[in-house]
């Protein structure tokens, strides 16, 4: 389809070829996800498309938007890792002109997930960004196979292993995170 190509020219144009390539590989990722778990694959690539759209902008480009458009002045306390999702949604609606709120909102929670509103879509866009192939960290097959049987097991998964490796490391937790991981916890399935 023409505007998913013209669209894929727009992100390749802010993106360096090693990131264009992995954007290229969640979308195909998110696509099977996607017609797996009854979401619509359409919306699942161009969401998946866009994710990493602003990953590479400056850092005074995201602090120039948090404060023109009077987001949480919590935000300037952090950095590319979650301005690039929550900012960058601001980015894609504004430069590329992307207005669908469930597309919007699954960039945004691309790398924190969320609690109980995470829609399937979300889920989506989390797992495949973090299983897409060219992924190999210690657990991934693990990971994969998880999401195939279980779409929310993964994102349990996700969230757990993801908040392990970063309080191992003394990095700080956003808030976000801890709330998608109380949530997926607690959640029986
Ligand atoms: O943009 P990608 O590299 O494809 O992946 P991503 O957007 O899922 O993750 C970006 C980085 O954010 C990754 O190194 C893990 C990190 N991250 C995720 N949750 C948190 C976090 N970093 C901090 N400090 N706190 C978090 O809660
Ligand atoms: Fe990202
Ligand atoms: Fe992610
Ligand atoms: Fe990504």
């Amino acid at each position: 389809d023409g505007s998913i190509a013209q669209l894929e020219e727009k992100v390749e144009a802010q993106l360096s070829d090693y990131r264009f390539q992995h954007v290229r590989r969640v979308r195909d990722y998110a696509v099977q996800l996607a017609e797996a778990n009854g979401v619509d694959p359409d919306q699942a690539e161009v969401a998946a498309l866009v994710h990493d759209y602003a990953k590479e902008r400056s850092d005074s480009d995201f602090i120039a938007v948090i404060k023109r458009k009077k987001m949480d002045p919590d935000l300037l306390n952090w950095g590319n890792y979650i301005w690039h999702g929550v900012v960058g949604a601001e980015m894609i609606h504004d430069e590329l002109g992307i207005t669908d709120p469930d597309i919007l909102t699954a960039v945004r929670e691309h790398t924190t997930g969320a609690g109980a509103t995470m829609s399937k879509l979300s889920q989506v866009i989390f797992m495949a960004d973090y299983l897409e192939v060219g992924r190999d960290f210690d657990g991934v097959q693990v990971a994969r196979d998880i999401t195939k049987q279980s779409l929310e097991q993964g994102v349990k998964y996700q969230i757990v292993h993801t908040l392990a490796r970063l309080v191992k490391k003394e990095t700080p937790i956003y808030p976000k995170s801890l709330e998608t991981y109380n949530y997926w916890v607690r959640k029986e399935n």
